[in-house]
């Protein structure tokens, strides 16, 4: 036992107080303290293999914490980026303005790519623009007879060829940016690449996922003369 109450020093008095008098217990004075702090420490350095297995574990999952915070902040990113250019090229689209020597549809296709500030090859890119009447147009079949009654078309039934490209087509949208008063639709798709490709276990292992923006404008009236 290294602490007694029946020595000289009395009930609460010290083991030690056998040498050097009666005392009672006090703070730690430093060299004490540094000692206990000297032992501490070879307490923990025999615990560092332990505490290097604990880190190989944890490591892991760290590291595919990070990536994944990488991937869907990226991710975001450029779907933000892409709804803005398709939004600012929508709006170009929409006043049937053209600059000389370039398409409207050129000219569309330029601001979404640079809407994309070189994140994205051009080739990863794909633009698409449908053109519609009207906005309850928009994804649906072309008007067709169903001559053998099994709900669907067939080749040979009678079809309405609304967008004008000689088929019969499930969405009746037409190709181009329309023209005064039509419906459009623009869609920007993006072969995004992941950047760690440490995620390709949840997107596959090409190491890509498909972004899509989308937008529908109608176009201004703006070959319609002016009123006196
Ligand atoms: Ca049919
Ligand atoms: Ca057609």
């Amino acid at each position: 036992m290294l602490y007694s109450g029946a020595g000289p020093g009395g009930p609460g008095a010290c083991a030690d107080s056998w040498i050097t008098g009666p005392k009672t217990m006090s703070m730690p004075t430093p060299i004490q303290d540094r000692s206990r702090r000297r032992g501490w420490r070879g307490l923990w350095r025999s615990r560092d293999g332990g505490a290097l297995i604990e880190f190989a574990f944890a490591a892991p999952l760290l590291v595919v914490s990070v990536a994944a915070v990488i991937e869907f902040g990226m991710i975001m990113f450029m779907n933000s980026l892409m709804e803005g250019a398709i939004r600012e090229a929508s709006r170009f689209g929409i006043t049937g303005y053209a600059p000389s020597g370039v398409s409207r549809e050129q000219e569309i296709a330029n601001m979404i790519l640079e809407g994309a500030v070189g994140l994205v090859k051009p080739a990863d890119i794909t633009i698409s623009t449908l053109v519609y009447s009207n906005f309850s147009s928009i994804g649906q079949p072309e008007p067709f007879v169903d001559g053998n009654g099994n709900g669907s078309f067939d080749p040979g039934e009678t079809y309405n060829d609304i967008n004008g490209n000689g088929q019969w087509d499930a969405d009746m949208g037409a190709s181009g940016v329309g023209g005064p008063g039509d419906v459009v639709v623009y869609t920007a798709t993006v072969d995004w690449s992941l950047v760690t490709r440490l995620l390709d276990p949840v997107f596959g292992d090409t190491g890509k996922m498909t972004l899509k923006a989308s937008t529908v404008v109608r176009n201004e009236p703006y070959n319609v003369p002016a009123g006196p």
